[in-house]
């Protein structure tokens, strides 16, 4: 792109005045950040506009992905980076003494997302733009994103994420294409000679008002949409009615209840909730999104039956599942069709994602709260319950085969299996996980539809996790096996004949130093804590969760601190523990392990027996920004969670592609990284998922015989309850009563001393650093695979069967 270095000064300048009423030494940070990106916000409108005609006139399929939830993270560095414009207005901003920078980091992250699913949902809009796919994002404009999270006296306490406080420059907010949602009422049933009417009544009315995100492709014309719906008091004659009675705390009641509807993500991160309030959020979303693609389809004047060929709507997990019911109900009451035919359409417009098989995260409504928040969604669910059974039933002449698929079951609608009922496709998120859906969780419908079910191993975009947040690594990477990687990122192949090269291998360890001595400048200047960039950096970052057990890495970390106690002049590699993530509010565990690290922190840091040969470091508040960061800046990656309980995962991803090596369990997603790189440079170890399921099944796992066989760990485990941390003797008793009286469900005492051994091999490899920097580079090399490019054309080809739609200009 052609960029005219004098009129973008001006343009800037002119914005500044006409938005703050300032010239550039009067505004600040976040104005100049504003006025900038009122700039950019130009740039884009035009092929925003362009790519819209376009899909027009071509008239190809598009994909419209539904999600709860997007973690988009900033996007003024993205767009700079997508446009081809990053460097020239680094330079033109330098000249009028702007740091772009500093810029860049005053926007708010855009944090609508809990952890791994939203950031997918991100990465996947990313490639999409990328490929030339016809591929757009619908979900929520939560006003408030995920809690900020700050550390009290060792306690997790939740802000909220105001995150629009001062406004959102890159939101288009489209007050034309507002639709109705319709809550509540009652629902009255006429029957006509040829067919039922379903006559909607008193029902509460909810405007629905997009907000539309663009989505840059990376230097392609391409601007797809994320559209966000917001949620605000409908029609004034009906508020005006409440009014008019005299009513008028019942009309400021409706408009605060309205309002709820967008106003907080929750943060729960696969703990499902059966709350009312969450599931009006997620028929708010679905019916407003298909509303507005069905209107749009409509003004082509096509036959309905012709809409999976021009439509793809996909489900990412369960919460939007809502749209089965949904779209036919558009087709059968509002387009007048057949029962049959509306199910075929919708069948076959209809693709879902599984994220999950843990079973407290598959989401289950109360058949009184459905019923009565959506009655007609309700009766069409009832219906398509009751023809499954009678399908299965005809089949199968066996109950036990209709209670496996019963949608409603015990006074339940059970979503999952609406989902996989209700769509054409089923995948899951890893080789192993979709194994597990096909075997185990779906089994009795993998009989059913064999066909339907598939797998879509998870990926991330390289422009955000390599180009953006490593920008150094990428230009070495450019150097060596020219940037045809950036289009292709398989092409990162090639570094593997480079491997050996003791010169490249310099430059990487460099440049990982680079990155590592900013981090340990953030954590000083932030945390005052002092870490030695040639330490080893051992990061955890996720959300806290049982099953990805933090608290096998903090046993592993006292069981350390006890040798080197004992033995100060032990000579081991130093090593820095840097953790970051997450609790969900209201789960007290995950809580008291963020505590814990903190007072594990607190005593190794200030030992000064141990040389500092320790040090651990909790980071608060982790977001898509400090992932950028510290990724970057990681030696050790941590990925160990049980086996079979993590779907796939993808910051193993994200650590590979910036020459982390992972230590990690044969789960989700880091089998298949093992199988790319070779067992000789990632380190693996534990129970595999088989081992798990046995346990679970035929029982023979006990936690106190790990106790008393393993003296390290009995002397860890009594260390958490004997006064060791100084805290208040029972503070870690919850924790310590889950491993051992709770029988450790996670297997985190049996895992304990195969993780100790991989730990030791991890440094062994270290202490070789030319042959470290050789695993490095061997996983950077296979990283390409991972991807969301790759992702994103798998799903398009295998699924939603779309073609690049190349926008001219
Ligand atoms: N995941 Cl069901 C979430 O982040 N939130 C959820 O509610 C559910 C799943 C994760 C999952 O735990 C990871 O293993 C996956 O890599 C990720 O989704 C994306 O598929």
């Amino acid at each position: 792109m052609n960029f005219d270095k004098a009129g973008f000064k001006n343009s800037f300048i002119n914005q500044l005045q006409s938005m703050y009423g300032k010239g550039l030494e009067e505004a600040d940070l976040y104005e100049q950040y504003m006025a900038f990106g009122a700039c950019v916000r130009e740039v884009i409108s035009q092929n925003w506009i362009r790519t819209r005609q376009q899909y027009r006139s071509k008239n190809e399929k598009q994909v419209f992905y539904f999600s709860m939830e997007f973690l988009l993270g900033k996007l003024l560095d993205m767009y700079l980076i997508h446009l081809g414009l990053k460097e020239p207005c680094r330079q033109a901003l330098a000249e009028l003494g702007i740091d772009l920078a500093a810029l860049a980091e005053a926007e708010p992250d855009a944090g609508l997302g809990n952890g791994g699913l939203g950031r997918l949902a991100a990465c996947l809009l990313d490639s999409m733009a990328a490929m030339h796919l016809p591929g757009h994002g619908c979900g929520i404009r939560y006003k408030y994103g995920l809690f900020e999270q700050k550390i009290v006296d060792h306690h997790q306490v939740e802000l909220p994420d105001n995150w629009l406080k001062n406004g959102y420059i890159w939101e288009y907010r489209k007050a034309d294409k507002t639709v109705e949602v319709r809550f509540g009422g009652k629902i009255t049933q006429i029957i006509q000679p040829d067919k039922w009417l379903f006559i909607h009544e008193d029902y509460e009315p909810v405007l629905a008002v997009p907000y539309d995100i663009p989505i840059v492709g990376y230097q392609n014309r391409t601007v797809n949409t994320l559209r966000l719906w917001s949620a605000e008091p409908a029609a004034i004659d009906f508020d005006l009615s409440s009014f008019n009675r005299g009513d008028y705390s019942r009309a400021v009641e409706y408009r605060h209840s309205v309002e709820r509807i967008s106003k907080i993500l929750y943060p729960d991160d696969t703990h499902y909730e059966g709350r009312l309030l969450r599931l009006k959020q997620q028929y708010f979303f679905v019916s407003a999104g298909l509303q507005s693609i069905l209107r749009c389809f409509k003004q082509r004047a096509l036959p309905w039956r012709t809409l999976p060929e021009k439509v793809g709507v996909h489900i990412n997990d369960t919460h939007p599942a809502l749209a089965i019911p949904e779209l036919m109900r558009l087709l059968v009451d509002e387009a007048g069709l057949e029962w049959e035919e509306a199910w075929n359409i919708t069948v076959n417009t209809i693709s879902y994602t599984n994220h999950t098989t843990m079973p407290e995260a598959l989401e289950k409504w109360p058949v009184d709260m459905l019923e009565k928040l959506l009655p007609r969604i309700y009766l069409i669910i009832q219906e398509i319950h009751e023809r499954l059974c009678r399908t299965v039933w005809d089949k199968t002449q066996s109950w036990d085969a209709v209670r496996e698929i019963s949608i409603i079951d015990d006074g339940q609608v059970h979503m999952a299996r609406l989902a996989v009922v209700g769509s054409y496709s089923v995948n899951g998120v890893a080789q192993i996980h979709s194994e597990i859906l096909k075997n185990h969780t779906f089994a009795g419908f993998s009989r059913l539809y064999p066909y339907k079910f598939n797998n879509k191993t998870n990926g991330i975009t390289h422009r955000r996790w390599l180009i953006k947040s490593n920008p150094a690594l990428a230009e070495l990477i450019s150097r060596t096996i020219d940037s045809s990687w950036i289009k292709y990122p398989c092409d990162l192949i090639q570094l593997v004949n480079h491997a050996q090269d003791e010169n490249l291998q310099q430059q990487l360890a460099a440049i990982k130093r680079q990155n590592k001595l900013k981090l340990a400048r953030f954590i000083s200047d932030k945390y005052d804590i002092q870490v030695d960039v040639d330490s080893i950096f051992d990061v955890q970052v996720k959300r806290l969760h049982a099953y990805k057990r933090q608290i096998l890495n903090v046993l592993h970390i006292m069981h350390l601190y006890n040798k080197l106690r004992e033995n100060p002049q032990l000579d081991m590699v130093p090593r820095t523990f840097i953790f970051a993530g997450k609790a969900a509010p209201g789960y007290y565990i995950a809580k008291q392990t963020i505590k814990l690290i903190h007072v594990l922190a607190e005593k190794i840091n200030h030992d000064a027996a141990i040389q500092g040969k320790l040090k651990v470091v909790f980071l608060e508040n982790y977001s898509v920004s400090l992932a950028e960061m510290i990724i970057s800046a990681a030696d050790v990656s941590e990925q160990i969670s049980t086996a079979s309980k993590e779907a796939s995962g993808t910051g193993n991803m994200k650590f590979m592609m910036n020459g982390a090596i992972t230590i990690g369990t044969m789960d989700g997603a880091n089998i298949e990284i093992k199988q790319a790189v070779g067992d000789a440079n990632i380190v693996i170890f534990g129970l595999t998922a088989k081992q798990v399921f046995d346990y679970y099944h035929y029982g023979g796992y006990s936690a106190w015989d790990m106790y008393h066989n393993d003296p390290r760990i009995k002397t860890v485990m009594e260390q958490l309850v004997d006064g060791f941390f100084q805290e208040e003797r029972e503070e870690f008793r919850p924790l310590y009563n889950d491993l051992l009286h709770n029988n450790d469900e996670f297997f985190v005492l049996k895992d304990f001393a195969a993780y100790c051994d991989a730990q030791r091999v991890v440094e062994n490899k270290f202490r070789h650093r030319q042959e470290w920097q050789r695993m490095a580079m061997m996983n950077i090399a296979h990283s390409g695979i991972f991807s969301s490019d790759r992702m994103g054309s798998e799903y398009s080809v295998g699924i939603w069967k779309i073609k690049p739609v190349i926008i001219t200009g």
